[in-house]
């Protein structure tokens, strides 16, 4: 944090607020088998909360999930953090081909916890983003992209965190 703060000194104004915004919005990463996961409490549409996890560390993403046991775990992060069940973004989405779902960090879709009757496009509107938390078993929702909800950040652990 020391050299941090030296170079805060030294840069430009302009750098400065950009590395501050950084440094002040650093999220508490929690260890799961397959990586860290970061809850963030900052409505946003989806591509900004991808963009947002990319900033965070090299290597994160929105979340993806394989396994009940590590959404269960996210579930948990979030409930710990708010202390409820908001719709929260994930890595999911079909944003290219309608029904060709993937991950935003390119892993295997291999996966999935749709709510009943979900994915939807609802009344034929396209929603090509993907939440959890929704409905009353906290499954999946797809959900238009520009949609403003919390998320949640997902990074390797090779990549991360303390
Ligand atoms: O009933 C499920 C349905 O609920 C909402 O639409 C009324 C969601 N859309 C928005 O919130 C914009 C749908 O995604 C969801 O399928
Ligand atoms: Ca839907």
């Amino acid at each position: 944090m020391a050299s941090m703060k030296l170079f805060l000194l030294l840069t430009t104004g302009a750098l400065l607020i950009e590395v501050s915004e950084f440094a002040s919005s650093t999220p508490n990463w929690v260890y799961h088998s397959s990586g860290w996961y970061a809850f963030i409490n900052e409505p946003m549409n989806w591509n900004d909360a991808e963009v947002y996890c990319q900033n965070l560390i090299p290597g994160a993403h929105l979340a993806s999930f394989h396994n009940i046991a590590a959404e269960k775990f996210a579930q948990d992060l979030v409930y710990k953090t708010v202390r409820a069940y908001p719709f929260t973004w994930i890595g999911g989405n079909d944003q290219f081909k309608n029904r060709n779902f993937m991950w935003s960090d390119g892993s295997e879709w291999n996966y999935e916890n749709w709510a009943i009757g979900e994915p939807n496009n609802f009344n034929g509107r396209r929603e090509a983003c993907f939440q959890f938390l929704f409905g009353a078993n906290k499954q999946w929702n797809d959900e238009p992209c520009s949609g403003s909800f919390p998320f949640i950040c997902k990074a390797p652990k090779s990549d991360c965190c303390s």
